[in-house]
């Protein structure tokens, strides 16, 4: 084995430098942000390899970060604003959290040497802010510590289970010299447990009628192929997890079995006729509302395959492997005997529905999963019309569809724009309630600015229609603020440089879709549905 020379003297370079010197070594090519004072040495003399994507509000930034990470698999590098930035950056950081989207998050500070006075912009306890919601969080002690700390910043960001970081950085550090950084590998996959998955096979054996429950750790891990693989080779129904924010399964496959509510009552129901459940890239379970849930009570055995050791730790029954998907599932693919099970039966699709007017929300995402082209990207934020969307909007599979694993609003707009900017070339839609748009609207500007082929679907019921749902759920009456007349998307799209149509008539709907799907560039499409909201659980549960 050859030696590294030992470094006798050391090149001294500035702390810029040697940053910038990291982002090119570890492939990261664009910088989301948006500038203030406290940043202004860092974006100084901004060099032409690296994009930098600017965010007119912070929110908008981490989810154009989270979106593009997302797409292309590497930690998005954010820069923001002192504290005042962060602090509006925090519901999509917590988003990235729950997403498990690798970040590396900058933040500029003031001077070391004005600290202690108070100054303007400065943040008090610049590392503690963002915390719980990111995994590594610091401001380095010296200047010339910034570089090691944002290569930390970045390994931590990228292992399992990936998450956003944080570094704050002295509006004087960037100038001061520093070592240069040496990147590293680091490798990322976790191999598991080969008794433990001896155990899930012999699990697997015994069973007469298993489930897989697929999560978006699968997608994630870029491992739906060897999903399906597994699926097929062990013949089990596939469900998919609470909640998850990715499409780890084609949901036209014949074993697919439908979506798992988050109501303990309705997913124990659901996982009923089945005696082992394999829980794959996802918690076991991400619940929403109480209720009684009778899959914890023995009758069913349970495992899981995780890479995060947190949701390994507080699931409540059954067996944990930890492991990241690819290693465990080609594992388990060449350790799972060959079966003579009988094939379970898949879901079955609904008909088309029909046109009418006021437009039906059903004829709204038939007529939108017919029109879009094939090897489109769906990036979707309409709380209440998720479960029609899973009836009439079957996603192909391996990177087809996000949404936000939090719940938190405001994330899918930036996050189209973001995952656009990760696949080039490619149609991205985001479908979005009229509630939803307004949470992070001026990532429409940063979308028409580039150009890009993003085609902005807003189902307009006139209000927070999931609120009225769950006021019905929770059997509460007369709640303010869930009403929202008078936005009119067309003209804040088109006051943000995008083109855009509203459609009320059903007749109208397949031409602009068709239109705005074509178009060279962004195209909002608002559409005026029938305010009518499904349930989203059950009344009792
Ligand atoms: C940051 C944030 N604020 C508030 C909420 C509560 N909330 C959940 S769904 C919803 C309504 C969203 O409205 P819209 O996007 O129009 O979709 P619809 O429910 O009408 O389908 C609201 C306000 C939230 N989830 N996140
Ligand atoms: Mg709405």
């Amino acid at each position: 084995m050859s030696r590294k020379p030992i470094r006798t003297e050391s090149k001294s370079i500035t702390v810029k430098d040697a940053t910038f010197g990291l982002l090119r070594a570890f492939g990261i090519k664009k910088v989301f942000g948006n500038p203030g004072s406290t940043e202004l040495p860092f974006l100084s003399d901004w060099p032409d390899d690296i994009d930098y994507v600017l965010g007119l509000q912070e929110a908008s930034v981490v989810g154009m970060a989270d979106g593009y990470a997302q797409a292309t698999r590497n930690a998005g590098f954010v820069n923001l604003h002192s504290g005042a930035g962060v602090g509006n950056a925090l519901g999509n950081i917590y988003t990235a959290h729950r997403n498990q989207t690798p970040l590396v998050i900058t933040a500029g500070q003031q001077a070391r040497s004005i600290l202690p006075l108070q100054a303007f912009l400065y943040a008090e306890r610049a590392s503690e802010f963002p915390r719980p919601y990111v995994k590594y969080s610091v401001e380095p002690a010296r200047a010339e510590d910034v570089p090691a700390a944002i290569a930390r910043a970045y390994y931590v960001a990228m292992q399992p289970p990936c998450g956003p970081t944080f570094v704050s950085v002295p509006i004087d550090d960037w100038a001061r010299p520093t070592q240069p950084v040496e990147a590293r590998q680091v490798s990322r996959e976790l191999g598991p447990d080969p008794a433990a998955m001896k155990a899930l096979v012999t699990a697997f054996s015994e069973s007469k009628r298993p489930a897989l429950v697929v999560g978006p750790g699968v997608d994630r891990a870029g491992a739906v192929e060897l999903m399906v693989r597994v699926a097929e080779k062990v013949r089990a129904a596939v469900w998919v997890s609470p909640f998850s924010a990715r499409c780890s399964f084609p949901e036209r496959h014949p074993q697919f079995a439908g979506f798992l509510h988050a109501s303990p009552g309705q997913l124990s129901d659901a996982l009923r006729d089945h005696d082992l459940v394999v829980v794959i890239g996802a918690p076991v379970f991400t619940f929403h509302v109480e209720g009684h849930a009778s899959i914890f009570e023995g009758a069913t055995t349970i495992f899981q395959i995780t890479d995060d050791p947190t949701a390994a730790a507080v699931t409540p029954s059954g067996a944990s492997i930890i492991a990241t998907m690819k290693p465990a599932l080609a594992m388990l693919l060449e350790l799972l005997p060959e079966t003579k099970r009988a094939m379970p039966a898949g879901r079955t699709l609904p008909p088309a529905p029909t046109a009418a007017d006021p437009i039906p929300v059903e004829f709204l995402l038939h007529s939108l999963a017919v029109s879009m082209p094939g090897d489109a990207i769906l990036a979707e934020e309409a709380p209440s019309h998720r479960p029609a969307m899973q009836k009439f909007m079957p996603m192909r599979g391996q990177d087809s569809f996000y949404t936000m694993a939090s719940g938190g609003l405001g994330h899918s707009l930036p996050a189209a724009v973001g995952l656009s900017l990760g696949h080039p070339g490619v149609r991205t839609v985001c479908l979005i309630g009229d509630g939803s748009a307004m949470y992070s609207i001026q990532a429409l500007w940063t979308a028409a600015q580039r150009k890009l082929p993003l085609t902005v679907v807003v189902i307009n019921n006139l209000g927070y229609g999931a609120m009225r749902s769950f006021s019905q759920v929770m059997q509460v009456r007369n709640v303010p603020g869930l009403e929202l007349p008078g936005i009119d998307f067309v003209k804040l799209a088109e006051g943000m440089g995008c083109h855009a149509v509203r459609v009320s008539k059903a007749a109208e709907l397949a031409p602009a879709l068709r239109q705005g799907l074509a178009h060279h560039g962004v195209s909002l499409i608002e559409v005026t549905v029938d305010s009518a909201v499904p349930l989203l659980y059950a009344k009792k549960d």
